[in-house]
């Protein structure tokens, strides 16, 4: 019986090679969505296949249902066993390299013969790779990085993938009869970017009673291990979730201990022993009269080595403990404190709503504006702004304005700063705006010199007042471009140019440390959730956790201000505009 991650790989794998293939596009796209609706579905796709009711699901057609139909029955796929007669299987781990991808794994295999990653390996040292036509030194470097990242990345999850899963089980946990507390601990409750795996404590009238229910959730695909107060499950999706039903008494202390990083928690343990005391999962005692302080709330953990509360986010050892110890902790940034959005896109581009809707989604959690950032003309796929349908655009933000009471929409744009290093609507279109954010969308493998020099253009333009996901890199996938991020930092900072937290868990751009830098040096960020849809307004946690692992104040975000307030900053010229 195949689980959901079995029959997702089958088809992701599919979708690999039928693109090496170079089949139809539209084809290989869709094996590909029915491989990643597999692999995210909570649900087993098994028993959705023996119930015959597949094409329910969305993403999954008839053909595509045929197809998990025969993997269910059979464990493979006779498409992909075909395709294995023409291409060995290990060549789909080559294409996953970054700067491989389908065209150059097909490439190597028939112009030189390697279908392994050592093989690839080899031959992008010994120069073979960087010998092929239109290939160079960068290219075999480039593959190098990739094969290190691969390595690097382990089996980490994205936390916006993880984050869901966990608060479903969360809330279903905290509605039986026998829970009292239950809580998300570990790296999730820290929001770190991405995660290994969940941990829960839960407080319990009957421990067994909530480890049984838990293991019995229909999200479970196996049962690792489980006792008495203790369960750890593995989802359909793969992920392993831990649950631990822990005293009454000791719950402060062992969802601290839990919580951890391990790193806070030892650099905890030092300071504790340096006061004459010691802390564990059992509890803080006094080491000279052997007295046990047990907690059964967490900030007594922290009050009694004479702490401050430190915030879950903060917990990484990053000088959060003796910011704590003298009463200098930051006041971080809350949801509460963002008052609009500044990077969102509309049907004008690449979204899926109109302005009105995006508008409306944003004034109904609160907001009092957002600035609508569609992308510009060079886009290769999308149907970017021209200065012309800027114009037309300005006209419907116009109208919306006109419609909406206690609201504002400010006029924006994506713009891109293209290869060449030109701005990718001319100075003219950018005054007529009220906020413009700059991003690199293209040539991410450009060397340092060139990248700084598109950062530097974007910077020193008088109109530019943000540049989006400063670094390009997507988590597990993609590096940042070659960015020299101290200088950029210190560029925004002079320029007066703003820097983006993007909130899409898959970018996390500026991450929590170069955020606490920009900030440290001066300059201004801004949180958004870069939504091409209504629902992506949600992405904005993300972007918030981010900045709070970032040491980040509401002063320091330029979304924090009223609308008043933004509109008056956008009414004077940007700081230190000259060279
Ligand atoms: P990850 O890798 O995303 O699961 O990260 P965490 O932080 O959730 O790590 P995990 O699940 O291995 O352990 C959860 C917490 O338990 C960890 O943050 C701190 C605590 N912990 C685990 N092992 C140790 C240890 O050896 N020493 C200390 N002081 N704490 C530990
Ligand atoms: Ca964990
Ligand atoms: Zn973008």
């Amino acid at each position: 019986m195949p689980t959901n991650a079995e029959i997702a790989t089958i088809l992701e794998t599919l979708a690999e090679l039928m693109e090496l293939d170079e089949v139809n596009k539209f084809k290989f796209i869709a094996v590909q969505n029915a491989a990643r609706r597999v692999a995210e579905s909570n649900f087993s796709i098994e028993s959705r296949a023996a119930d015959g009711t597949l094409t329910e699901i969305p993403d999954i057609g008839k053909s595509i249902a045929a197809k998990i139909e025969e993997i269910v029955a059979t464990g493979k796929l006779g498409e992909l066993e075909e395709y294995f007669q023409k291409y060995p299987p290990s060549l789909v781990e080559i294409e996953r390299v970054q700067g491989v991808g389908p065209r150059t794994a097909r490439r190597v295999w028939e112009e030189l013969g390697i279908s392994t990653m050592a093989e690839l390996e080899a031959a992008a040292r010994d120069g073979s790779i960087a010998g092929l036509a239109g290939m160079g030194k960068k290219s075999a470097e480039n593959i190098l990085k990739g094969i290190r990242r691969l390595e690097a990345r382990g089996n980490r999850l994205l936390l916006g993938e993880v984050l869901p899963v966990a608060e479903e089980i969360l809330d279903i946990l905290k509605q039986m009869p026998e829970a009292r507390n239950v809580t998300c601990a570990g790296s999730a409750r820290r929001m770190k970017e991405t995660v290994k795996d969940v941990d829960i404590i839960a407080t319990a009238t009957d421990p067994e009673a909530l480890t049984g229910a838990f293991s019995q959730l229909p999200l479970v695909e196996e049962v690792i291990g489980s006792g008495p107060t203790k369960c750890s499950i593995r989802t359909h999706t793969g992920l392993q979730i831990d649950l631990r039903v822990v005293p009454d008494a000791l719950y402060g202390n062992l969802l601290q201990h839990f919580t951890g990083s391990k790193e806070h928690n030892v650099a905890l343990r030092e300071l504790a022993i340096s006061k004459g005391m010691k802390v564990s999962e059992y509890g803080v005692e006094d080491t000279a009269s052997g007295m046990v302080h047990e907690c059964d709330m967490e900030d007594n953990v922290y009050q009694l080595l004479g702490l401050e509360y430190i915030a879950p986010e903060l917990r990484e050892n990053n000088g959060e403990i003796e910011a704590a110890a003298t009463g200098s902790l930051p006041r971080l940034i809350e949801p509460g404190d963002l008052k609009g959005d500044l990077h969102l896109h509309s049907d004008w581009s690449d979204g899926h709503a109109s302005i009105m809707e995006m508008a409306l989604a944003a004034k109904k959690r609160g907001f009092k504006y957002i600035a609508v950032s569609d992308h510009t003309q060079s886009m290769g796929m999308v149907r970017g702004l021209t200065p012309e349908r800027l114009e037309k655009q300005l006209e419907e933000i116009a109208r919306v304005n006109d419609e909406l009471d206690g609201f504002r929409v400010f006029a924006s744009a994506e713009v891109d700063v293209r290869s060449d290093g030109v701005l990718d609507l001319p100075d003219e279109s950018l005054a007529r705006l009220d906020f413009v954010t700059v991003s690199i969308h293209s040539g991410f493998n450009q060397d340092k010199q060139q990248i700084m020099e598109r950062m530097r253009v974007a910077m020193e333009n008088p109109y530019v007042r943000a540049i989006g996901h400063p670094t390009g890199r997507l988590i597990n996938r993609r590096d940042p471009y070659e960015v020299d991020m101290e200088a950029i930092i210190a560029m925004a900072a002079r320029t007066g140019t703003a820097l983006e937290i993007n909130s899409h868990f898959q970018r996390l751009d500026l991450n929590d440390r170069h955020a606490r830098a920009a900030q440290a040096a001066g300059a201004k960020l801004v949180i958004n959730s870069d939504a091409h849809r209504p629902g992506h307004l949600d992405l904005l946690r993300y972007g918030i956790a981010t900045a709070r692992r970032g040491w980040i104040e509401p002063g320091t975000v330029l979304n924090t201000l009223s609308a008043a307030g933004m509109k008056n900053m956008l009414a004077k010229p940007k700081k230190g505009r000259a060279k």
